[in-house]
């Protein structure tokens, strides 16, 4: 049984969505910091504030689940406007779901990102184990988070996993307040108005991956034989190295008479450049399997797709 923290989020809508289809829709709880009658008809549903450890615990011992997915927090963007509140959040919300799985001896899993890395990091073919020193907030907690995660497997034995995930993309909940929100954009404003301007300028690249693969990646880490692991928290994965002038040339092959214009936004595009062109995923490939399926073009396929069918 496992409990979803962030469960109405870009990455949690999807996740509970994957995890029931896997494991049984009363085998995942899903829980939010705002009560949703739609999230209650689905499936086991509550209110949980992560900021509030004995409500994480409540809600783990009444369903006795075995696994916590935390997925509650501020991306990017937002935590720069409202650093304070991102780190209580990020790292306040962590360290409690921490605690619960450790009382409960629960398997833990919780993302990171390629925004742990920072400017002095290597930025090609970014190496599994390698200097991070993020400038923003969100690339702190990330850091901080990952530490954290390691701690308690090393100290209390917590059976913690995680990922570093590029920018995700998906059609089903938007992002909230990240910096590779504009690869989701693009994509709605292709249908809406065949142009897009970009706040993120051309010849930035970042790695991102279609949430699909970001499912898979989740299930497939949680799964793994535990005495494969070398690494825990976080793994290298990725998909797609892109900048936004690929994106247009992706969906110029459906939609020939896309534009692509630029009004660069100087606060995310720092954090942008910030962060790696590309990350390398051996350590994943090597330590359990992790294999993305979805090229640009074929993730662009599929979201002009969906997208349109959103937008009837
Ligand atoms: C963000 N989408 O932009 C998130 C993610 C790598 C990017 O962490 O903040």
């Amino acid at each position: 049984k496992i409990l979803v923290t962030g469960a109405r989020g870009q990455i949690g809508s999807e996740l509970v969505t994957k995890l029931r289809s896997i494991y049984g829709v009363a085998n995942v709880v899903s829980t939010d910091i705002r009560y949703s009658e739609e999230e209650s008809e689905k499936g086991p549903f509550e209110v949980v504030d992560v900021t509030d450890e004995k409500r994480i615990y409540e809600v783990a011992k009444d369903y006795q689940v075995d696994t916590i997915m935390h997925l509650a927090a501020l991306l990017s963007a937002t935590a720069e406007k409202m650093p304070k509140v991102a780190w209580d959040i990020n790292m306040g919300g962590l360290v409690n779901a921490l605690e619960v799985s450790r009382e409960l001896n629960l398997q833990f899993f919780t993302p990171s990102s390629i925004g742990a890395f920072g400017p002095t990091t290597p930025k090609d073919s970014t190496p599994q184990d390698t200097l991070q020193r993020p400038t923003t907030m969100y690339g702190v907690n990330k850091v901080a988070g990952e530490l954290l995660c390691d701690y308690y497997f090393e100290r209390y034995g917590v059976d913690t996993r995680g990922v570093r995930f590029p920018g995700l993309i998906s059609y089903v909940a938007p992002p909230g307040g990240g910096t590779t929100d504009y690869a989701v954009e693009i994509y709605y404003e292709a249908i809406k108005q065949k142009a897009y301007t970009s706040y993120i300028a051309e010849g930035t690249y970042m790695d991102m991956m279609f949430m699909p693969d970001a499912l898979d990646a989740i299930v497939q880490l949680m799964e793994a034989d535990p005495t494969k692991l070398v690494h825990r928290n976080a793994f290298n994965i990725s998909a797609i190295s892109a900048e936004p002038m690929d994106f247009a040339k992706a969906i110029q092959k459906h939609i020939p008479e896309f534009q692509l214009t630029f009004d660069v936004d100087p606060v995310r595009q720092k954090i942008a450049d910030s962060w790696p062109n590309s990350i390398d995923s051996s350590a994943a490939e090597a330590e359990w399997g992790f294999k993305a399926k979805y090229d640009i073009d074929n993730m662009t396929k599929e979201m002009l797709e969906k997208v349109e069918e959103k937008l009837k």
